[in-house]
């Protein structure tokens, strides 16, 4: 009976341990500083009632600093005629899809100031991005079908964040002053806007908003 040979064992390369550059050890340094240096804030959304409150924006706007450029790319889905998420807040300049995951067509629209835009109609997934490059608030809509609504808050501020069914939500902040603006798009009340100081220590914020469930209206952006 003709044996295969049995392969050769192939020793493993000799692992180099390379002593940590200078560059690695500045890295980790600020890196080590950074996270001394945020404090997480959390902040706890209710409504009247003391119910958590989901879907509430949530945006500091600093006022010592001017933080670095950038921003996430972001997606806003179609499933049974409705926009998921149905709130979403990005950064400006934030490229964000619209797939399409149902089997029929839709066509999102917004005529808002911060951006009015069209997209043709269309099934599965567009090619292109729209980029979300002005500040504020864009509600978008359907052709198609009239109940479908979705909201993007467009901030200039990185630390952002939006309320899950919790009603709670916690950011890292560098030290420094911060101005707080909340929003819900049933809020009945406009929330006023906060500042706060941010130290290297934890802090918790709780937040009291009326909601008006069902109202046609949009609340105004903060
Ligand atoms: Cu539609």
């Amino acid at each position: 009976m003709h044996r295969h040979p049995r392969p050769r064992r192939q020793r493993a390369p000799p692992t180099l341990l390379t002593p940590p550059t200078l560059l690695t050890l500045l890295a980790l340094l600020a890196l080590s500083a950074h996270t001394a240096l945020s404090a997480t804030v959390t902040v706890n959304v209710t409504t009247q009632s003391g119910a958590p409150a989901e879907d509430a924006v949530i945006v500091f706007d600093p006022l010592d600093t001017t933080p670095p450029p950038g921003h996430d790319a972001a997606s806003i889905d179609q499933i049974n005629k409705t926009f998921v998420p149905r709130v979403s807040v990005v950064r400006t300049g934030t490229a964000v899809t619209f797939p399409n995951s149902d089997n029929i067509r839709h066509q999102v629209y917004s005529f808002s100031a911060a951006k009015d835009f069209s997209l043709k109609l269309y099934a599965g997934s567009p090619k292109t991005a729209i980029v979300f490059d002005k500040p504020g608030l864009v509600v978008l809509g359907c052709n198609i079908h009239d109940n479908m609504i979705a909201f993007v808050g467009v901030v200039d501020s990185p630390y952002f964040a939006k309320t899950p069914a919790s009603g709670s939500a916690s950011l890292n902040l560098p030290p420094g002053r911060y101005r707080l603006r909340i929003w819900h798009p049933n809020l009945s009340a406009a929330v006023p806007a906060q500042e706060f100081a941010i130290t290297d220590s934890p802090l918790m914020i709780p937040v009291k908003i009326a909601l008006q469930p069902g109202l046609d209206a949009v609340a105004p952006w903060p």
